[in-house]
């Protein structure tokens, strides 16, 4: 008896029989356990790995989030994915490219989810992945050497695929979701990645092209915080609340205060009121 798709370990060869991309993931690593798929990439980039070379694993022991935070990564059921960035445009739109990275790393997750399963994910800007308001996904950008010949960009993208509902532990349980949870089946990773893959390589191309209006569109279009009243966490404890009114050029939430007065936020956390 053969086992579903959905079930079978991750395996190189599948993964690149699976691949439409012209470079994300020609180069594969498919591990079975890391610290973390974004430090491993980052390894693999000082040894001059190319440009698009792929990290998956099946578990990680150290995987993270944003500002150090934790990401929950058992065994054999989720997609821990890196990408490692060699292309950077002229220097002037660099601070463009790397603020909008992870805005299109969101977004090409979540077309992914779904052309591959029909459920159509949110972005929460400015890049955690949500079905409903639970959490299914997120993406972690770390770059270096930028403003040299050899900079590098590594998109890490996590994505809860097959966990269970019990299987989250308790502070995730009512905040987090997977695929399986809300589709009521299994879902084939192998597919998900592939699809992943080339969602993100054209919106990448695309932008660096110079079709960054295009890019802003999808965004606003996919985005669920826009017209919420949220809560924005700032850095040192700050908090701000307001109408999230729209994404500016540069990637920023532009946010309207209850006196009317305007706030264009770059980073921080956004929670969004009911
Ligand atoms: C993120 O951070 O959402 C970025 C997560 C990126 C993970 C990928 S996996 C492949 C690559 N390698 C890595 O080491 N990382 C990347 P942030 O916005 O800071 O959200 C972190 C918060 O999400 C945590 O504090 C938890 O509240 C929650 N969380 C942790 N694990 C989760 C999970 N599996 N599903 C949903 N929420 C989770």
């Amino acid at each position: 008896m053969t086992t579903p798709a959905a079930f079978q370990p991750l395996n190189a060869q599948h993964i690149q029989r699976a691949l439409s991309t012209k470079s994300f993931g020609r180069t594969l690593h498919v591990l079975e356990k890391v610290p973390s798929t974004n430090t491993h990439a980052a390894t693999l980039a000082q040894d001059n790995a190319p440009h698009g070379t792929v990290v998956v694993a099946e578990s990680q022991t150290a995987g993270r989030g944003r500002l150090g935070r934790h990401w929950h990564s058992p065994s054999g059921k989720n997609l821990y994915c890196s990408v490692l960035l060699r292309t950077m445009p002229a220097r002037e739109r660099q601070p463009l490219w790397l603020s909008w990275i992870p805005l299109i790393a969101a977004l090409a997750a979540s077309r992914a989810v779904q052309v591959t399963t029909s459920l159509k994910p949110s972005v929460k800007w400015l890049n955690d992945i949500l079905i409903g308001d639970r959490k299914l996904g997120g993406i972690l950008c770390e770059s270096s050497g930028v403003g040299t010949a050899h900079a590098t960009v590594v998109v890490g993208i996590g994505l809860n695929v097959n966990v269970r509902r019990d299987e989250f532990p308790d502070e995730l349980r009512e905040i987090a979701t997977s695929l399986a949870i809300e589709a009521g089946h299994p879902c084939d990773r192998t597919a998900l990645l592939a699809a992943l893959l080339v969602e993100l390589e054209t919106r990448c191309e695309s932008f660096l092209a110079g079709n960054h209006g295009d890019i802003l569109k999808e965004y606003m279009l996919r985005c669920s915080t826009i017209g919420q009243r949220v809560r924005i966490e700032l850095a040192h404890g700050e908090q701000m609340d307001g109408t999230a009114e729209s994404i500016q050029a540069d990637g920023s939430l532009r946010v309207i205060r209850g006196d009317r007065t305007t706030a264009d936020i770059r980073t921080g956390d956004v929670i969004h009121l009911r």
